[in-house]
């Protein structure tokens, strides 16, 4: 191959060909930055290395070429993506001297975009990470199975370490991706397969017929799943609701394509759930902070369900639902497709395209008005929980005002209970939020009262999962929190009033303690969610054991800790005698003990509560929280651990 340079010479193929310099220099940078391709190098990044190699897969099932794609871990930590596909084009192009399969590896950004006509409407959506994924694996081989032949190539941190070769004959098609993610890059190389199945779910739901297999063959943690929904996103809304009560039978399902885009949506409401779980996609990839699809869905089923109010008589004069009355109990699935998909916002979650909002509007108020006339006993059933939950509302923001006028007359008076700290820069205080009042004055007496407060919770805490808001709002045990947080409560939460930064629950490690937990987290995530989103939920960690030995005392963590410490404390001869007990409850502890072990910051362990995953939060709080005995009692059993356990 030659290469035209600036002066009209040409030079010969060589060590020097200006292209193959421009591929070093662009995969070196993806070496060097990784960050800015992959978003980061620790776990997320590592499975997003995946993720990059089957969304080209699922490009070629959207071109209507492929049906089924297998991911296996191999047992060495490798991951194989194969897929039934027509296979990377490997002749050599005119234009570069190249085979499509070495561009697609070697090039930024090259895929899906060589071949002149390549994917149309549906596809040319990814495919551009392969030589990203190349750059950061240790090795990666290819097979292409084409043309009755199979073509292999092979590469070490994207260099070339064999070009295309013939290595057999197959009457197969498709296209075999093996990789082992560089430990030079990444913090850790080891695989989940959990992540890797339910991401995996999620494209199958989001595919509808397509075959996506999992596989794990790892020593001591084989598994396989293989996952196939025909009805799509349909069967995405009865998964995401199998633990809760439908409204009404049938998932509601509306479709519309255009030239250049399509939009599919899927909803179903239930009768015992009052908040909103809407799932966003563009392109098969997860907006979790929605963006013109959620809000051309959430404002055309507001104007749709009170226009059918009004018209069957359900909705009386000046009678108004809002938007939030119109989405309690809706479990809904919006995914979109087109060309440009504009991704907004810091963590480029937020679709952008305006002309997405208006043909999802358009989709419902065509669709789902016909829909609802149609379907008469549906519409009543869910105009009449949009009612009453507006009625719910109303109540709810008389209870507020009253908390809020009474803080007013009150002069914002804390809660009686609360022992407060001096500091008030909220940037550098604390709040224990302690259950049961005997707790409660050890960790007054041990607290530092320059900037950690205290406030004791006792007796029966509301579960808020089975309540609507305006039970929540005047309900006396979590009113003190409310004031002593002092940022206010739901539509009115306001983190600039936080008064402390660290909100800590404190409470026994044993099922009563992890029951409270759990009960202020749903409280927290329901109604003061930003507080969570903000990272500011902490648990502490009391420990589980005391280990004595003549004088010295010594506090273990958890039963992982536990053998260490005790060597450790017997001594080198192994002789020592050391008395273990297991900690009753925080009650026992004196306020010495409290402060050492779980309130001072210098040796303290806190349990920063996350929200990484949506789906996973909302599984937890309706599963732990909600009407259903049965799921509640297997997920206790399947998991055997506290729910704040559980990263959400
Ligand atoms: F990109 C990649 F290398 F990472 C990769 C691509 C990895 C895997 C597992 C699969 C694929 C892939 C690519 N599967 N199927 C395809 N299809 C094409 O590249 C292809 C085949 C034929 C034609 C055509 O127009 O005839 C066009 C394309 C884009």
């Amino acid at each position: 191959m030659s290469e035209e340079l600036l002066n009209g010479l040409t030079v010969d193929d060589g060590e020097y060909d200006a292209s193959q310099i421009q591929v070093l220099e662009g995969l070196e940078a993806v070496r060097k930055r990784p960050g800015m391709y992959i978003g980061s190098t620790s776990s997320s990044g590592l499975h997003h290395l995946i993720y990059e190699i089957v969304d080209n897969s699922i490009d070629e099932a959207l071109a209507g070429a492929c049906t089924e794609i297998s991911v296996t871990v191999g047992s060495g930590g490798t991951v194989t993506v194969v897929d039934n596909g027509r296979g990377i084009p490997v002749d050599i192009q005119e234009q570069t001297g190249k085979s499509a399969l070495e561009v697609v590896f070697t090039v930024l950004h090259a895929g899906g975009k060589f071949g002149g006509g390549g994917y149309k409407v549906s596809g040319g959506l990814h495919g551009v990470g392969a030589s990203v994924v190349n750059a950061l694996s240790e090795w990666l081989d290819v097979r292409v199975y084409k043309n009755g032949k199979i073509y292999e190539m092979k590469f070490s941190r994207g260099d070339i370490i064999q070009e295309i070769t013939v290595v057999g004959d197959t009457d197969k098609n498709g296209t075999e991706v093996t990789f082992m993610p560089d430990s030079e890059i990444f913090d850790d190389v080891d695989f989940s397969y959990d992540v890797i199945k339910t991401r995996m779910r999620e494209q199958a739901f989001l595919n509808g017929g397509l075959r996506i297999n999992t596989c794990d063959e790892r020593e001591g943690r084989e598994a396989s799943d293989s996952m196939h929904y025909e009805g799509g996103i349909i069967e995405f809304v009865q998964y995401l609701n199998r633990n809760k009560t439908p409204l009404h039978e049938n998932v509601i399902f509306l479709s519309d394509e255009r030239e250049t885009s399509t939009a599919e949506v899927a909803f179903q409401y239930c009768g015992d759930v009052y908040n909103e779980f809407i799932l966003s996609f563009a392109n098969n990839i997860h907006t979790p902070d929605g963006g013109m699809h959620e809000t051309g869905f959430k404002s055309a089923l507001t104007r749709v369900l009170n226009d059918y109010g009004k018209k069957a008589n359900l909705l009386k004069g000046e009678e108004k639902l809002s938007g939030e009355d119109c989405r309690e109990g809706v479990t809904a699935v919006i995914s979109v497709r087109l060309m440009e998909a504009q991704f907004e916002g810091q963590t480029k979650s937020k679709l952008g395209n305006s002309e997405i909002r208006t043909f999802v509007d358009n989709l419902l108020t065509e669709k789902l008005t016909i829909f609802l006339e149609e379907n008469p006993s549906v519409a009543r059933q869910i105009l009449d929980k949009a009612i009453t939950a507006s009625k719910a509302r109303e109540a709810a923001r008389k209870a507020r005002e009253n908390i809020r006028r009474k803080n007013a007359l009150e002069g914002m008076s804390l809660p009686g209970k609360l022992a407060d700290c001096n500091e008030t820069n909220p940037e550098l205080t604390e709040i224990y939020i302690v259950e049961g009042d005997s707790a409660g004055g050890s960790a007054k007496g041990g607290r530092d009262s320059r900037f950690q407060a205290i406030l004791p919770l006792w007796g029966k805490m509301l579960n808020v999962e089975k309540a609507r808001a305006d039970k929540v709002y005047g309900n006396d045990k979590l009113t003190p929190v409310i004031t002593a947080l002092g940022a206010g409560i739901g539509e009115d939460f306001d983190e600039s009033k936080l008064r402390y930064h660290k909100v800590i629950i404190m409470a026994d490690a044993d099922v009563d303690g992890s029951h409270i937990r759990t009960l202020l987290l749903t409280f927290f995530f329901r109604f003061m969610r930003p507080l969570v989103e903000g990272g500011y939920v902490y648990a502490a960690q009391p420990p589980l054991f005391k280990l004595t030995r003549g004088k010295n005392v010594r506090y273990v963590l958890d039963n992982s800790e536990l053998d260490a410490a005790m060597t450790e404390m017997r001594g080198e001869d192994g002789k020592g005698k050391v008395d273990l007990t297991r900690n009753k409850g925080l009650g026992e502890m004196d306020a010495h003990e409290l402060w050492d072990t779980t309130m001072n910051p210098e040796t303290r362990v806190l349990k920063q509560i996350k929200m990484t995953d949506a789906i996973a939060a909302d599984e937890v709080f309706t599963v732990l929280m909600g009407e259903k005995v049965e799921p509640r009692k297997e997920y206790i059993e399947k998991n055997a651990k506290y729910a704040v356990d559980l990263d959400i």
